[in-house]
Formats: structure tokens, C-alpha cells, sequence
């Protein structure tokens, strides 16, 4: 390590509003598919959280603000006593530790399965356009189906099942919120206009398709201080069959709308989500930071050099990876002694048991 990385601010403090971290290295949110009965939150997800509690702070994985959210088997949810009960214990456990955390709310629309979906109902969407995609249900993968446009009176549900997570994060003990409208999902679908094809106010002009976020946000900052209110975009991101015509001036007015409203942090996937940082779009991602008056969270594909250049260049606060916190429980120490790092085997990515999922080594036990 040279004295110039040592010195970085990557791995000082951070005031993230009235949350003080304790570096600027954030956990990603990463799907894991090891939620219990019930999509409840299981000890071995407290164990596995606890373990990565020297990030500055932790994104959990997506989670589901409703069972018609759900779009993959043992996502946990953060809509029943049980689900609360069982967050209550991963919050617990990540503070005792020094550790910060907030849940990521989530809302998956058309990226579902009628066997996922209580009552075997059609996944819900904007408008009626099929994915090009599979899902994985109970029996393997399956192609998805055209889902169910959703009525203009079904909304106000939706956007109270937001509230009603973002009530039930703070009564987990979450430290905050993060709202999900990145990779293709419900939000990002009324956001793009391949997926929405409405003609009523939550269609049409960008200012109509930003409308489900925005009062998703109100929505959400009506049980939260702002400063604890993060959400995630990924304009380049083509995930789960998404795409828009004209990405710039969605999100350039997407973005100014969320700072007006003043919320803590805007996090985006920079790139193709898990994928390459180049797409080769001509969208100026280097336009939306000076939009957004809070803290701006980086992520995707980023190295140890490249988190550094972004402090030392200031084109980020904060930095999020994904796979090097799944393989590396002591990532932030690891990125501070510029260590080597365990590799990830995507094998044990999603489900399973605690094979792959709390048994990284950390440095000193792996000598
Ligand atoms: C990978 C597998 C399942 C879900 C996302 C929540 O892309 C996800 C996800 C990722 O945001």
C-alpha cells in the first residue's frame, strides 16, 4: 500500500445526513435468496449481514413491499409481523457491531410468475408488454407472461404498500430506506417508455412516467427524515427486458425532482447492472451528480483503483461493490491493506445454505 492510498477518504468517516459512517464503502444490495417460511429474514441472513458490518453501510437485498412484489422464490419480504420480526434481529445484530443498515424496498411488476403470485394472479405492470425473459419458480426456469396493466384506482395501493414497508423498516430497526427503481423493475417500468404505454397521468410525458417514483418517494419521506431516504437508478442498465428512447432527459428531470425533494442519497448502477461499466450509449452519466444536492453512491464494477480515483477526483461520496462483498466479508480491510480478495463462486449466488454465503474467509482466519 503506498502512503497516498492510506491517506484516501474512502476509508474515513463518512456524515451521510444524521448518519455518521464509518467509511465511504457501502455494501450493494445483492439478491441472495435465503429468506425462510414466509419470505421472513432467518438467522443465517443475520449472521451473513453481521459479518459484512464494517462496510460504512449496508444496502439489503431487494425486498418485497407486498407478496404481489415478489418475483423470485425466498426474497424476504418487509410487509408481515414475521418479516419485521425477523429484520429486527439482522438490525440488531449489524448495530451491535458497529454496523449501518437500510432496507431496500422493492416492488418487482412484471419481472414475475403466476406461481410466484399469491393466488396464481398475473404479475402487474405499467402496461401489458411481455419480457423477453425467464424465471426461476419452485420448478425451474419458466418464460414469463404478459402481465396485467394496472388500473389508474389500483395505484394509491401500491404507493401505500410503499408507505407501509418504509413504517415497517423503522419499526425493524432499520437506519433507512432505500426505494428500488433500478433494473427494469415496477418503478423503472413506469419510468421507460418500452414498458409504459399508459395514456393516463402516469403515462406518456416524462413527467407522467416519473410520477409513480416521485409519490413512491412523498410516499416514503412521510415515514422517514429525508436524510434516510436513498433511491437507486440504473439509466444504462438494459436488465429484465427494459429500455427507453430517450434516457437523458427521463432521468436528468427524474433526478432533479428527487433532489428538490431533498432525500439523503441517489444511488446509481453506471453501467450495464452486474455488467460492463461501457455501453457504449451516448448518455452522459457525469450529468446527473451535479443534479442531485445529496450524496451521490456509485456503483458497479468498481476495483479498489477505481474507487480511489473516484475520491480523489470527487465524482463520487460514496462507493458500493456487489461481488466483492459476497466473497469478502472484511472487504473495507481488505481494500484498506489492499490484501488479495477471495473470489466469488456464482454457483452459490442465489439459495442454498450457508455454503457460500457466510463461510468467506476473512483475513485472519485465513491466516
Ligand atoms: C439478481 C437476481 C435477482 C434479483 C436486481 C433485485 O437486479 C435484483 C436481482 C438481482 O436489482
Amino acid at each position: 500500500m503506498n502512503s497516498s492510498d492510506d491517506a484516501s477518504d474512502l476509508f474515513q468517516p463518512y456524515q451521510l445526513g444524521s448518519l455518521t459512517l464509518a467509511n465511504r464503502i457501502v455494501m450493494a444490495p445483492l439478491t441472495r435468496s435465503r429468506a425462510g417460511v414466509g419470505d421472513v429474514p432467518t438467522p443465517l441472513m443475520a449472521t451473513y449481514y453481521t459479518q459484512r458490518a464494517s462496510a460504512g453501510l449496508i444496502i439489503t437485498e431487494a425486498s418485497q413491499i407486498s407478496p404481489q412484489g415478489k418475483g423470485y422464490i425466498q426474497t424476504p419480504g418487509i410487509y408481515s409481523p414475521a418479516q419485521i420480526g425477523g429484520w429486527k434481529q439482522v438490525t440488531e445484530a449489524v448495530h451491535a457491531q458497529g454496523g449501518k443498515i437500510v432496507i431496500q424496498l422493492w416492488h418487482v411488476g412484471r419481472i414475475s410468475h403466476p406461481e410466484l403470485q399469491e393466488g396464481g394472479a398475473r404479475p402487474v405492470a405499467p402496461s401489458a408488454v411481455l419480457p423477453v425473459g425467464q424465471v426461476f419458480t419452485g420448478r425451474g426456469m419458466v418464460d414469463m407472461v404478459t402481465p396485467r396493466a394496472l388500473e389508474l384506482n389500483e395505484i394509491p395501493g401500491i404507493i401505500a404498500d410503499y408507505r407501509q414497508a418504509a413504517i415497517n423498516a423503522r419499526e425493524a430497526g432499520f437506519d433507512g430506506v432505500e426505494i428500488h427503481a433500478a433494473n427494469g423493475y415496477l418503478l423503472d417500468q413506469f419510468l421507460r417508455d418500452k414498458t409504459n404505454r399508459r395514456t393516463d397521468r402516469y403515462g406518456g410525458s416524462i413527467d407522467n412516467r416519473a410520477r409513480l417514483l416521485l409519490e413512491v418517494t412523498d410516499a416514503v419521506l412521510e415515514a422517514w427524515e429525508k436524510d434516510r431516504v436513498g433511491v437507486r437508478l440504473s439509466p444504462l442498465s438494459p436488465s429484465n427486458d427494459i429500455d427507453d428512447s430517450d434516457p437523458q432527459p427521463l432521468f436528468t428531470q427524474v433526478v432533479r425532482e428527487l433532489s428538490q425533494r431533498g432525500i439523503g442519497f441517489l444511488h446509481v448502477v453506471e453501467g450495464v447492472t452486474g455488467g460492463p461499466r461501457d455501453t457504449g450509449h451516448p448518455f452522459q452519466l457525469a450529468t446527473l451528480r451535479p443534479l442531485f444536492a445529496g450524496t451521490y453512491l456509485a456503483n458497479n464494477g468498481y476495483t479498489r483503483d477505481l474507487a480511489l480515483a473516484a475520491r480523489a477526483t470527487d465524482s463520487a461520496d460514496l462507493i458500493a461493490f456487489g461481488k466483492l462483498f459476497i466473497a469478502n466479508p472484511d472487504l473495507v480491510e481488505r481494500l484498506r491493506r489492499n490484501a488479495p480478495l477471495n473470489e466469488p463462486d456464482q454457483t452459490t449466488f442465489y439459495g442454498g445454505d450457508e455454503h457460500g454465503y457466510t463461510d468467506y474467509p476473512c483475513l485472519d482466519s485465513s491466516g
